[in-house]
């Protein structure tokens, strides 16, 4: 009998363990370049399995990364001989998730017999059938079209709101990584919150009577799906690379923007891969293709979480846009409407500023196709829960970010080009 239950223990242990347990999260504060160069080495490390959550930019600016648990102790040596300042962000990860499953276990009892709750976490299916609903619901406005289809061959669903017409078009694209869970929520919610303000709202009546809009929630639905199934730390997509046993390429480095250049990796095992080519992920080869096809889209909006920014081109190069002037202006203008609800401060200006410079990313294609409204926001929060934002944040996160948005939207709307 104890041998048994001993081999369950073990099996459990091998087997069942589950992914997260006892995993960190560290700020990390740097306070000169050499100790920024210190932490670039560290991440370097592929034994310690880092997970970076905010790269180190400038002193006094906050690193945020991933311990896995069995790296702890290695990790925090390491800072101490340093003389590195960390703090604990998050104490065990997998605390969160846990309660993350179980609000979502009992958000999906209480719907059985009521409407779709937006202010919780759903599974692709989930949201496709909440997609079909609105659709159905409001049928002279919502229809949805098939923009291609993911890796795993899962369809890549954009809502399409028009009132007739082939008007000149906005984009909005959420979930391009997966883990950002707080983005595909958003858009969804924003997607209902236009369907039903149409008619009687007068910004977003006057924005739909002059533009369509094209909103695709989930833009990674393989590495959406992996998120909830596997790994909820899952980023890339879930291509997989030939002659290498890692799966995904960063769709967020695999645009054709200064593709392969700094702050993209070449390593399919890097969570910042950017692939065997620009535009080799299908998902993003969908957007591309779209946006040539249709000809008239003058704003190409994309949600990421987390870290509160509002950002336009560049990103490949720390070069200002022509636009900057009018970029900055309309960013300011959108992150003074989205704190005016909450008080949720953003940060506006170009990514090579406000982050870092990363190649590839989709903002700066379209910036350089032509659209020059091109605007990338990273939501909620600034680092106490990060890409882990409870559920009780969704509807406050969508609220604020939809009134930027919508900033953003009367701008374009009222400079056409
Ligand atoms: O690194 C990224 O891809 C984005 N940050 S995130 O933490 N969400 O991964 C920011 C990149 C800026 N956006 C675009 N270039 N579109
Ligand atoms: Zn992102």
């Amino acid at each position: 009998m104890r041998l048994i239950l001993l081999f369950a223990a073990l099996w459990g242990h091998i087997y069942c363990r589950k992914a997260f347990v006892g995993d960190q999260v560290l700020e990390i504060i740097p306070s000169n370049e050499e100790q920024i160069q210190k932490l670039v080495q560290l991440e370097a490390e592929e034994h310690l399995q880092l997970d970076v959550w905010k790269s180190p930019t400038t002193p006094g600016a906050a690193m945020h990364v991933r311990v896995p648990f069995v790296s702890a102790q290695a990790v925090r040596v390491f800072l101490e001989s340093q003389g590195i300042a960390y703090s604990i962000m998050i104490d065990d990860v997998q605390v969160l998730l846990d309660k993350e499953k179980k609000e979502m276990e009992l958000n999906r009892r209480r719907e059985r017999n009521g409407n779709f709750n937006f202010g919780a976490y759903h599974t692709l299916e989930e949201i496709y059938q909440e997609m079909n609903n609105l659709v159905a619901e409001h049928p002279g406005l919502v229809s949805q079209v098939r923009i291609g289809s993911s890796f795993e061959n899962r369809s890549l669903n954009a809502l399409k709101f028009s009132t007739g017409g082939d008007k000149p078009a906005i984009w909005l694209d959420a979930g391009i990584h997966a883990r950002e869970w707080v983005t595909q929520a958003t858009a969804l919610w924003i997607a209902n919150k236009i369907a039903s303000d149409y008619g009687s709202e007068p910004s977003v009546t006057s924005i739909l009577d002059t533009l369509d809009l094209f909103l695709l929630p989930v833009t990674n639905p393989d590495g959406y799906v992996f998120s909830h199934t596997e790994n909820r730390m899952w980023r890339k997509t879930r291509s997989q690379a030939s002659g290498s046993f890692c799966v995904g390429v960063d769709p967020n480095r695999n645009w054709d923007a200064g593709f392969g250049g700094p702050g993209a990796s070449s390593s399919p095992c890097s969570d910042s891969y950017h692939g065997p080519s620009a535009n080799s992920e299908v998902e993003v080869q969908a957007i591309v293709e779209f946006i040539k096809n249709h000809g008239k889209v003058k704003a190409f909006l994309t949600l990421h979480s987390y870290s509160q920014l509002l950002m336009f081109p560049y990103g490949y190069k720390c070069a200002k846009p022509e636009s900057f002037d009018e970029l900055n202006e309309v960013g300011q203008k959108a992150a003074k409407s989205l704190a005016s609800l909450y008080g949720t401060k953003y940060e506006v200006g170009p990514i090579c500023s406000v982050i870092y410079q990363a190649s590839g990313g989709s903002i700066d294609w379209s910036y350089d196709f032509g659209i020059k409204y091109s605007f990338a926001l990273e939501l909620r929060d600034t680092g106490r829960y990060g890409f882990l934002l409870p559920a009780a944040q969704i509807l406050p996160t969508a609220e604020e970010t939809w009134l930027g948005l919508k900033t953003i939207m009367e701008h374009v709307r009222d400079h056409p080009y």
